[in-house]
């Protein structure tokens, strides 16, 4: 297992779309593996892959709270086959945005398609924080980040403030 850099905001991977994983292989499953220990380090509930880089469609996320047993997920081209009219308003960060929290409003519950470590065709019906997590990872796949969904004032102030951070923790 490997931990690894995650990119921060700006940077032009963050805002390209990811391409479908061919097979699921030894490649891709150390790759999850890589992720759920950088995932854990940060520490986050998610990630994906073009996060650390890598311009595939991989996400993982692990949502189990401080006092359950860890519960890792890892998709592989997931893709949202549903979402319900109700929508959640949810605080999120962003581990490509350091430090910013802000009220995003997504659809309270999805059903999402995806592919397990083994290769095998998998759904899931999410609501709560897994769903709010969930969409937020496959939006990276998407070259989309939380601050694309709230106003453009709120959001120019997060991207100034994470070029400051960015700039102060430059090595
Ligand atoms: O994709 C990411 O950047 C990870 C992100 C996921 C996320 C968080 C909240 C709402 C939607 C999506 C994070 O994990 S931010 C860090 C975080 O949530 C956290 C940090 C410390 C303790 C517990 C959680
Ligand atoms: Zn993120």
């Amino acid at each position: 297992m490997a931990k690894l850099p995650i990119l921060i905001a700006p940077d032009s991977r963050l805002k390209t779309k990811a391409k479908p994983v061919a097979a699921v292989d030894d490649r891709v499953r150390q790759l999850a593996d890589d992720m759920l220990e950088t995932m854990y380090a940060a520490p986050g509930i998610g990630l994906a892959a073009p996060q650390i880089g890598v311009l595939e469609r991989i996400i993982v996320i692990d949502v189990a709270g401080k006092d359950e047993p860890p519960a890792p997920l890892r998709l592989i081209n997931p893709e949202i086959t549903w979402a319900s009219e109700d929508l959640q308003t949810a605080e999120e960060g962003c581990l490509s945005l350091p430090e910013q929290w802000a009220e995003v409003v997504r659809p309270a519950e999805v059903k999402v398609r995806y592919l397990d470590e083994t290769g095998a065709p998998q759904e899931m019906q999410a609501t709560g924080l897994l769903a709010t997590c969930v969409q937020h990872e496959i939006d990276h796949l998407n070259g989309v980040l939380f601050v694309d969904h709230i106003s453009a004032l709120r959001r120019n102030m997060i991207l100034r403030k994470v070029q400051k951070w960015k700039k102060d923790h430059a090595s």
